[in-house]
């Protein structure tokens, strides 16, 4: 396994702490290994790969199959691809799946599952006030849909767990299953 390629996938809703969990976990595997790890970070992804989709589901699968593609890709040549969009369809997430399996590669399925409760406390963007207030529909959580994973290697909830825990949560995993 070390020296096959993978993809890392985080899911979960708007400010779950997908994206801070993914940016820590890439530093530490490039401290502490010699692969060569590449964050598709969500807003670099929408901006760079997916500039003009929207968020309607056929624009979602689209931006997720993007990611799970390029993902694939770096895979295949032996990297470790860090991906974290919402990816709220399962077809989708199992597409993604079968890219790097195909690709010859590992897969792991990460699920930050913060309750929404809790991610809507955060609303770090004011995304979730919008989205109550009608200003913004089709929000994940709110008004749109988020199909809970039954396929996840790893389930994290970050309500009262401090980012360095959730890392070291998948570190750990990473290590168990040989991966690093
Ligand atoms: C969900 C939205 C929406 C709607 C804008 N629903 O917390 P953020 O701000 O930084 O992350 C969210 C991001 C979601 O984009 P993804 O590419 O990850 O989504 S998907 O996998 O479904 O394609 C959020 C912001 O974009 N955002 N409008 N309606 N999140």
């Amino acid at each position: 396994r070390r020296h096959r390629g993978l993809v890392l996938f985080f899911t979960g809703l708007s400010g779950s702490g997908k994206s801070t969990i993914a940016r820590n976990v890439a530093d530490t595997l490039r401290e502490n290994g010699d692969r060569t790890v590449t964050l598709l970070d969500g807003d670099v992804v929408r901006r760079e790969l997916s500039a003009g989709l929207t968020f309607s589901k056929a624009d979602r699968d689209l931006n997720v199959r993007r990611i799970g593609w390029v993902a694939a890709e770096i895979a295949r040549h032996r990297g470790v691809a860090i991906c974290c969009p919402i990816a709220p369809y399962a077809e989708a997430r199992a597409t993604a799946r079968a890219m790097a399996i195909g690709a010859g590669a590992g897969f792991l399925l990460v699920h930050v599952a913060t309750p929404l409760e809790v991610c809507e406390q955060r609303d770090r963007k004011g995304l979730y006030a919008r989205a109550r207030a009608g200003q913004l529909t089709g929000m994940t959580g709110i008004d749109d849909p988020y199909e809970e994973p039954v396929d996840a290697d790893l389930v994290l909830d970050t309500s009262g767990m401090e980012v360095d825990e959730a890392v070291q949560a998948v570190m750990h995993h990473l290590t168990e299953t040989g991966w690093v």
